[in-house]
């Protein structure tokens, strides 16, 4: 019976699960080439690891793989229930505390190779760490979209990442209570900001204002695969802070802390790459916590062995 060793992590709320062994075999190249792979030859692999019975909607796979980059010292592709993520925040976050936990990282920095650019990850001697994630920008500013069944509704398109379409001004309370109305909201904004020309933006993005003490902005995310982000999502908050710099709203180096729909908090700040362009490298910071070690079995005899699909 094939085994994949595993560890689970959370970040924020949010979990992830770190592929060690057993995971498929994506040979050699650069990662978004052996993503291609992985979505072509090894869903399988994919749907077994995150989706029910061994898994759960919100949860992100990241398969630790060799670095293609010369300068990486680790490589990962994340994933989730219905797909492929470019970068992962909490993810990054998640694979430095269950390496660390693992004794496999010491305080300090690794340059980290994924499908949509190297990233670097630091971890503090207390357990903090921080991810200057990929070159993050704005795409597009103000975009009107007319949401069926709910009317004219205004965001910008960000990357962080991944694509996301970010919005303050939308009416929706954002508490956990109304997570249900959130989700049916984010979910029909997608359809319509998809079909108005932005058919790469999967994660929608909406602010309040913060409850945490000392926080800037309270957010939900809808993720690709419907199932909301339980820490602030270190890429979309990415393209929040993108965003803020565009519009001059924060300045290089200071500090921004996002607030999750939970009450978790990153915390973000950014130095611009290139102000011409709007072009910044963010920095999120936060801590993650390991929440078992396991084999996931794959039974043959098992009807649900490889997962059921989302
Ligand atoms: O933290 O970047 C993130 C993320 C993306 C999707 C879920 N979390």
């Amino acid at each position: 019976m094939q085994a994949i060793r595993v560890i689970d992590s959370h970040t924020g709320g949010e979990p992830t699960r770190l592929v060690l062994d057993g995971g498929p075999d994506l040979g050699g190249g650069p990662l978004a080439e052996r993503l291609q792979r992985f979505r072509d030859h090894f869903d399988a692999y994919r749907c077994a690891i995150v989706n029910e019975p061994r898994g759960s909607d919100p949860l992100v796979g990241a398969l630790l793989v060799k670095p293609h980059r010369a300068d990486c010292g680790l490589g990962v592709i994340f994933f989730n229930n219905v797909g492929y993520l470019g970068m992962c925040g909490h993810g990054t976050i998640g694979l430095i505390a269950s390496l660390k936990h693992l004794g496999e990282l010491a305080p300090g920095a690794v340059r980290i190779d994924t499908p949509v650019g190297a990233v670097e990850a630091e971890l503090s001697v207390g357990g903090r760490i921080s991810v200057d994630n990929v070159v993050s920008y704005r795409a597009a500013h103000r975009v009107a979209v007319e949401v069926p069944g709910i009317g004219k509704i205004c965001g910008d398109v960000a990357w962080g990442g991944n694509w996301f379409f970010l919005i303050t001004e939308h009416g929706q309370i954002i508490d956990l209570p109304h997570v249900e109305a959130l989700t049916d909201f984010t979910w029909r904004v997608r359809a319509a900001i998809n079909a108005q020309g932005y058919p790469l933006v999967d994660h929608i993005e909406l602010f309040a204002p913060a409850n945490v003490p000392g926080a800037h902005s309270r957010n939900f995310v809808l993720c690709p695969g419907k199932a909301y982000d339980r820490s602030p999502c270190g890429t979309g908050t990415s393209a929040k802070l993108a965003c803020l710099a565009a519009d001059g709203k924060l300045p290089e180096g200071e500090e921004w802390i996002q607030e999750s729909l939970i009450g978790s908090t990153f915390v973000g700040r950014y130095r611009w790459r290139d102000r011409s362009k709007g072009e910044i490298v963010p920095t999120i910071t936060g801590t993650a916590h390991v929440t078992g070690e396991s084999l996931l079995r794959l039974d043959p005899q098992d009807p649900f062995c490889w997962g059921i699909r989302a």
